[in-house]
């Protein structure tokens, strides 16, 4: 278990420690501090008679709880956060004077929120959509705030939209339906109507989408941010986080079954691999283009419907975060953390992006709503390490008690303090940017390629990936009742690649285009998850288990898989001891009843010679389902005879038999490392 209140040096953590009330052994009190001697009955008048409004307690209790809930945020209602700390390898003082940027080996407390977009807050975590990846680093600066996504662009190049998209996204006015999908009409039928959306959608539709874990998702600032040195020299810079076990995913299928098993996959995986003490890592890179250079692309650079890719402005690694703690209290942590893109430390700037413009006004916007007044930032989790002083008072829920007669600057009764401060002095110096220009409300030309990047993203994809986006479209659009809108998604997405879209079109039944294609031919790499790490760290293999086992054979296989890194979990017919003379009884960790194959990334079929009806009938459903989403399945003597019975061929890829043979692990564990085995036969 984590010890939170092992401070360690982090500053974050010492200050989170002041706050930290733990009740246990404590007598009950009111918020008054009075003891309370009953907490089962209200005050009546008489002991069948009526509540008497002088019962304080009762009231006190039941008006709290009466206002128990905030409101949820807009979007990205459903989240999950940990604490962490980032580490810098490398200076980046060539480009930034931001502090915590400096020195290498200087360590940053960070705090981490991850999310899904349209669904509220209690919706299934496994929906096909972009996912927030937000970043609080507690620098000695101040709060910085890097509050990107998993997909490197966006949906919109203009904020103005942002209502309309989510308004389209969201369930339907009219019906409240559906919850956490895009797959319904107002949402193809904006796609449809706003095809600067192209590139977006293409990462939407693959599997970026259903990420296996917030711990093998990329993170993206998405905005071309800017940079600013010591000596004033500016540089545009996006963000990207990398994960150390790679970019991976589950199917369309598996997702949707996950949501029902387990709601709550991504954050359970989150907080049990902080908890095991397998730390989510990702390091920082920069993508940097000097100013000069503003106007060599092919595309707008401040367009976030575009990438740069990697292969043409290769992303240099900065540093590492490593998420190590995770929160004590919901509420007080995850629900009330407030980002905000516009919280920015002196060598970090903005650029014109319209849609990062538009951020800026709306996170403050968004937080006094859901967190009732403009005191927000004195919530502990919100607050920055280092002191803060303004003439800011009052409003509701504030905590500061601010001395002294002066409020307001300038003065001399304070020796005009607090008073700000030069930026030799750390103060913050906007970029002075020339701009000049008339006042339109317009969309440069510039922006107004909504298709070649999207082409390049489906050129850049394996044909795995390529399956998987086409079977995406087919199911989104599968559920789009309106016939008109199918097709005029249908047409637009011609314009990325005319095959896509007569498959897209044969399979929702519209007319095929004829017309369309690209000339693009470029190809992005890094674009494509096959070439992403692959580890077998962390991966949950299911055991499956009946009695009469060899013991010593399973509980040393299980052993080395636990040496891997793996996390081998048991799965029986029933809980408890299983029964075997052959070495020490092992104890089954879930039954069929309360695991399933969507909750593991692989099978060890292992058997038993008791194995009965049952067992073959459970056992073989788990394994058919394991193999039918591609994952690799490893079998033992037993386990092979039920695969055969089964109709898995023993030699289809990334089955691994022999389970007794001496290079039996590591020729599972390099299986478990693929992840998934595409190329098999399944319907
Ligand atoms: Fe957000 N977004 N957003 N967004 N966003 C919010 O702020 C908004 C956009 C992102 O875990 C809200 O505190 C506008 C892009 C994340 O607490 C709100 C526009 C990116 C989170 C808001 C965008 C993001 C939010 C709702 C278009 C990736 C969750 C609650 C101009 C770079 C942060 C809140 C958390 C949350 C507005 C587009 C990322 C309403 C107006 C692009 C990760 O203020």
């Amino acid at each position: 278990m984590s010890d939170k209140r092992k401070v360690n040096g982090n500053s974050k953590n010492e200050q989170l420690e002041a706050y930290r009330v733990d009740d246990h052994g404590k007598h009950m009190t009111t918020n008054q501090g009075l003891k309370v001697s009953e907490d089962e009955f209200s005050l009546k008048a008489g002991d069948r008679g009526p509540t008497l409004m002088e019962d304080f307690h009762f009231r006190e209790k039941m008006t709290h709880f009466d206002h128990e809930r905030i409101p949820e945020r807009i979007v990205h209602a459903r989240g999950y956060a940990a604490h962490g700390e980032f580490e810098l390898y490398e200076s980046m003082k060539e480009y930034t004077k931001a502090k915590f940027l400096q020195k290498p080996g200087s360590k940053t407390p960070v705090f981490v929120r991850f999310s899904t977009v349209a669904g509220s807050k209690g919706s299934g975590e496994l929906a096909r959509d972009v996912r927030g990846f937000a970043t609080k680093f507690y620098t000695e600066e101040g709060n910085y705030d890097l509050v990107g996504n998993n997909i490197p662009v966006f949906f919109i190049q203009d904020a103005v939209k942002f209502p309309d998209l989510i308004h389209a996204v969201k369930p339907e006015p009219h019906n409240g339906i559906p919850q956490a999908a895009s797959a319904h009409d107002t949402f193809w039928d904006f796609v449809a109507n706003n095809q600067e959306s192209a590139h977006m959608i293409m990462w939407h539709l693959s599997d970026r989408a259903i990420p296996r874990s917030f711990r093998m998702m990329e993170g993206f600032g998405v905005h071309t941010f800017r940079f600013v040195n010591e000596e004033g020299k500016a540089h545009f810079v996006k963000f990207h986080w990398k994960p150390k076990l790679g970019i991976h995913s589950v199917v369309w299928d598996e997702a949707q079954k996950i949501n029902g098993k387990d709601p709550d996959f991504h954050r359970g995986d989150l907080y049990n691999s902080i908890e095991n003490g397998d730390f989510p890592e990702y390091e920082l890179g920069v993508q940097v283009i000097p100013e000069e250079d503003e106007f060599t692309f092919d595309f707008d650079i401040l367009d976030p419907t575009k990438i740069w890719p990697e292969e043409d402005v290769p992303v240099k690694i900065v540093g590492k975060m490593t998420l190590n703690r995770n929160v004590d209290n919901v509420f007080a942590e995850t629900e009330q953390v407030a980002f905000h893109p516009g919280h920015v430390v002196p060598g970090i700037d903005f650029t014109n992006d319209p849609l990062l413009q538009g951020r800026l006004f709306s996170y403050t916007d968004t937080q006094l709503i859901r967190l009732g007044g403009p005191n927000f930032h004195e919530l502990p989790i919100n607050r920055p390490v280092c002191p803060f002083h303004n003439n800011q008072r009052d409003g509701y829920g504030r905590h500061t008690i601010n001395r002294g007669q002066v409020s307001y600057h300038k003065n001399s009764l304070a020796q005009n303090t607090p008073e700000p401060a030069s930026p030799a002095e750390g103060g913050y110096e906007h970029y002075q940017e020339k701009v000049e220009g008339r006042k339109v409300k317009t969309r440069s030309e510039s922006f107004k390629d909504h298709f070649s990047q999207a082409t390049l993203f489906w050129n850049s994809m394996s044909n795995p990936e390529k399956e998987h986006i086409i079977t995406a479209f087919c199911f989104e659009l599968g559920k789009v009742q309106n016939k008109d809108i199918q097709q005029q998604v249908v047409d637009m997405f011609a314009k990325v690649n005319l095959d896509m879209a007569v498959q897209i079109a044969n399979g929702i039944g519209v007319t095929a285009p004829t017309e369309g294609g690209s000339d693009i031919t470029k190809v992005s790499p890094a674009l494509s998850q096959e070439n992403s790490i692959k580890s077998a760290a962390t991966r949950k293999i299911a055991v499956l288990l009946d009695e009469d086992y060899d013991s010593k054979v399973v509980g040393n296989v299980m052993q080395q898989f636990k040496k891997q890194g793996m996390q081998p979990e048991i799965v029986a017919p029933k809980q408890g001891k299983l029964k075997t003379d052959k070495g020490p009884e092992l104890e089954a960790d879930h039954t069929f009843l309360t695991a399933d194959s969507v909750l593991f990334d692989a099978v060890y079929l292992v058997g038993g010679a008791a194995q009965d009806k049952t067992f073959k009938e459970k056992a073989g459903y788990f394994v058919k389902e394991a193999f039918s989403h591609f994952k690799p399945i490893g079998a033992t003597q037993d386990g092979e005879e039920l695969l055969n019975n089964l109709d898995i061929p023993t030699l289809a890829a990334g089955v691994i038999t022999e389970g007794d043979s001496d290079d039996f692990v590591v020729r599972f564990t390099e299986a478990v490392k693929q992840h998934r085995f595409w190329d098999r036969d399944v319907d």
